[in-house]
């Protein structure tokens, strides 16, 4: 058995040019991308992948929540595969590189391998999750979730997105559910290439982020309610303003979360008042709070001072609020075998590197609950991400691809 050579390198021309060409597909209206999960786009997305795939000599299987499995055989047929994988689903206003980096290394890693001519002992699988944004359908990382056996397939069919249109209805529309059980295939090992989506690697000017760790999420769904009436006629000390008691409440959530500074971190990003028109009170707010931590209790503690406040602030203005835990997850260790891999690949490589958490939520979070698992990451420019003005350089991305090659090639074994 050899060890990954040094020189063992990627093609980043080759990995940049696939991540312009994917790039292509659902485009935003800004230079970043809109292929949000089931659409029309992720469905053209997921063939250009699968055609990539099948060139490289893979057989690509699909399960019953669309998850893709592109795999590429070892010598020993019956050892467990390492997969490597994330998502090509994006946010409505996402850049080219959040998840789409992490599908399009591992095709990468296959493709080197084709051309070195190495063969691995343990077979390697690319995966593509389906909905990891949980952008249209929440919750984030739904099809990594019901794989992880977090979710519940049939809980996840039924997730309605805004126009009241079925996740599972979608799935099957866009031709991409699959016959093959969920949660049935069992890995060696999970690696995970992201963007950082902050702004911590390109400040300290290190290549790679070794993730240790990812901080846990939790979204809560507040439903304020109040009454419509003209916002003319109506006298202040009547009105049962909806809106204000969300912004008051909004307020409140960022109060809760610079309570915790440093590492807690507090908005909504969804937010809807009803009816929306210019001249009418609002009758109806429901907004989602996004609270993070790494710590849990800090979590729980944010999420019970968000109900606390907010029914104070409602009672105290005469509304209705109701709450609806729609998202999360606890925070996340990965693996100690795989992160130390990690780490080597990126010293053998002799790329910067430092020990980071993962600020964001990504499918390795619950992959990390039934396979060995770790993540690579690389800077991103200025830390921005969920933004059509995200960017790295080609560098950055051969650099993370590198370190994924040596890390799942030196846990599936070369063989000699
Ligand atoms: O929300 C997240 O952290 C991920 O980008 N879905
Ligand atoms: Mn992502
Ligand atoms: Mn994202």
């Amino acid at each position: 058995m050899t060890e990954p050579t040094a020189n063992m390198t990627v093609d980043g021309d080759r990995l940049w040019d696939s991540l312009m060409e994917m790039a292509r597909i659902g485009p935003g209206v800004a230079g970043g991308n809109n292929r949000q999960t089931v659409t029309d786009e992720d469905g053209e997305g997921r063939a250009l992948f699968q055609r990539w795939c099948e060139a490289a000599g893979c057989s690509m299987g699909l399960d019953q929540m669309g998850n893709m499995f592109a795999r590429r055989e070892g010598s020993d047929p019956e050892a467990l595969p390492v997969y490597v994988g994330s998502h090509l689903d994006t946010q409505p206003t996402g850049g080219k590189y959040d998840g789409v980096l992490g599908v399009l290394g591992g095709l990468e890693i296959l493709r080197t391998l084709n051309d070195l001519d190495i063969r691995t002992r343990h077979p390697i699988v690319v995966t593509n999750w389906t909905n990891e944004e949980g952008t249209r359908f929440a919750p984030a990382m739904l099809a990594s979730g019901v794989f992880a056996g977090v979710h519940a397939q049939d809980w996840a069919y039924d997730r309605e997105d805004h126009d009241g249109k079925k996740f599972g209805d979608e799935l099957a529309r866009i031709g991409w559910k699959g016959e093959e059980e969920v949660g049935a295939r069992k890995m060696h090992a999970f690696f995970e290439l992201h963007i950082e989506q902050g702004p911590i690697l390109e400040a300290e000017g290190k290549d790679i982020g070794v993730v240790t760790h990812g901080q846990g999420l939790s979204w809560t769904q507040v439903t304020v309610t109040g009454k419509e009436s003209h916002t003319g006629s109506t006298p202040m000390p009547m009105r049962k303003n909806a809106g204000l008691g969300m912004a008051r409440i909004l307020d409140k959530v960022d109060e809760i979360a610079w309570s915790h500074k440093p590492d807690a971190v507090g908005a909504a990003g969804h937010i809807e008042v009803f009816p929306n028109s210019r001249n009418v009170i609002p009758g109806k707010a429901v907004f989602t709070v996004d609270f993070r931590s790494p710590e849990l209790a800090v979590i729980e503690d944010m999420e019970a001072r968000l109900r606390k406040e907010a029914q104070a602030i409602c009672d105290e203005m005469g509304l209705e609020v109701a709450f609806e835990k729609v998202g999360g997850f606890d925070p996340v260790t990965f693996d100690e075998g795989c992160v130390t891999a990690v780490r080597a690949a990126a010293e053998r490589l002799g790329y910067s590197h430092r020990d980071i958490i993962s600020g964001a939520g990504h499918d390795a979070c619950w992959i990390n609950r039934v396979a060995p698992t770790a993540m690579v990451m690389c800077p991103c420019v200025d830390g921005l991400s969920h933004n059509e003005a995200e960017e790295i350089s080609k560098a950055w991305a051969k650099a993370g691809a590198d370190v994924l090659l040596h890390a799942v090639v030196e846990t599936a074994r070369i063989e000699g």
